[in-house]
């Protein structure tokens, strides 16, 4: 069967078998109910009779259905086998979910927060959560898998199709869970080539630039831009606006040197937001609170690099 990836194939071809034997069965015993309503009506069988045992039947009935049940059960297995094979020249991609977004690595470096592939390349995803339990759903290639913290969880796939396919977390999360959306995009062969070069050559001039100008020396252009795609690829932005509006998370519009209220140890102060505060708020966020929010934000300790903090917080300070 065609489909977006084989694994639509191996779940619909299933899927299609037991629906038409059910559909079959159903048909079938309708028909004999009403058929019997009739046949064996009072007016036609004033007295009712009995019916004791009939050995050719009894085995008919039972040795169908089981077949038939072993047949679904066969079928059923050859394609959860399918599935939970990844063919071996997969490309790996890791896959971290959290509250609510997605994280995708690529084994160059290059991070997304969207799922870009090549056609006709089994892709293997290792999954794991930051926070809670995830589960990732793609389902256009019929495929859902938890993402749990501290378990590696695997799921593949291959799309067939050039286009775009719907994400979504398949496992209550939380607030924003039904947002936690994000799309796979398979792209030609030489395209995803030439883009994953282009990122990975990115994503090495930023860090080797910040790496040479150092925490002391006014951020460049580049540090501030790899900040501004950090914060997305790392789903800050699943809580925080740029633009002012109010959403799990206070924003980030002109947060660098605005007063703000915080609530620490229960006690109410004001502060001048400046980079240490804002350090302290990516790394340790519960232990201030910004008045009138809840204590939502995970802890970045071990997810950011000194690099990527001082990108991320270079970026906030001119917002
Ligand atoms: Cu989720």
């Amino acid at each position: 069967m065609s489909g977006a990836s084989p694994t639509t194939g191996a779940v619909d071809s299933v899927f299609i078998f037991i629906v038409a034997i059910s559909l079959f069965f159903l048909v079938l015993i309708t028909f004999l109910m009403i058929y019997f309503i009739i046949k064996y009506n009072k007016k036609r069988h004033a007295k009712a009779e009995d019916i004791h045992g009939n050995t050719t039947l009894e085995i008919i009935w039972t040795v169908i259905p089981t077949i038939i049940v072993l047949f679904m059960f066969y079928f059923g297995w050859k394609g959860f086998e399918f599935i939970r094979n990844a063919p071996e020249d997969s490309m790996e991609v890791s896959v971290t979910a959290r509250m609510w977004s997605w994280l995708f690595e690529y084994p160059n470096g290059v991070e997304t927060d969207t799922l870009y592939v090549p056609v006709n390349t089994p892709i293997k995803l290792l999954l794991n959560s930051q926070d809670v339990i995830h589960s990732f759903y793609v389902p256009a290639f019929r495929i859902k898998e938890d993402a749990v913290p501290g378990l590696q969880n695997y799921l593949w796939f291959e799309v067939s199709k050039i286009g775009e396919y719907d994400v979504l977390c398949a496992e209550y999360c939380g607030l924003q869970h039904a947002y936690m959306l994000t799309k796979v995009k398979a792209m030609p062969q030489e395209k995803f080539e030439e883009w994953y070069e282009q990122m990975r050559q990115e994503t090495q001039s930023t860090y080797a630039s910040s790496d040479s100008t150092q925490m002391s020396i006014e951020a460049s252009p580049k540090t501030s831009m790899a900040g501004s795609r950090l914060v997305q690829t790392r789903g800050c932005m699943a809580c925080h606006s740029t633009d002012g509006s109010k959403m799990i998370g206070p924003t980030f519009q002109g947060l660098f040197g605005r007063e703000v209220v915080l609530i620490e140890d229960e006690k109410e102060i004001t502060i001048t937001a400046d980079e240490s505060y804002i350090r302290e708020s990516i790394m340790q966020p519960n232990k201030k609170l910004v008045k009138g929010y809840n204590p939502l934000m995970p802890s970045q300790e071990g997810q950011l690099s000194d690099e990527e903090l001082n990108a991320i917080v270079e970026y906030l300070k001119k917002l």
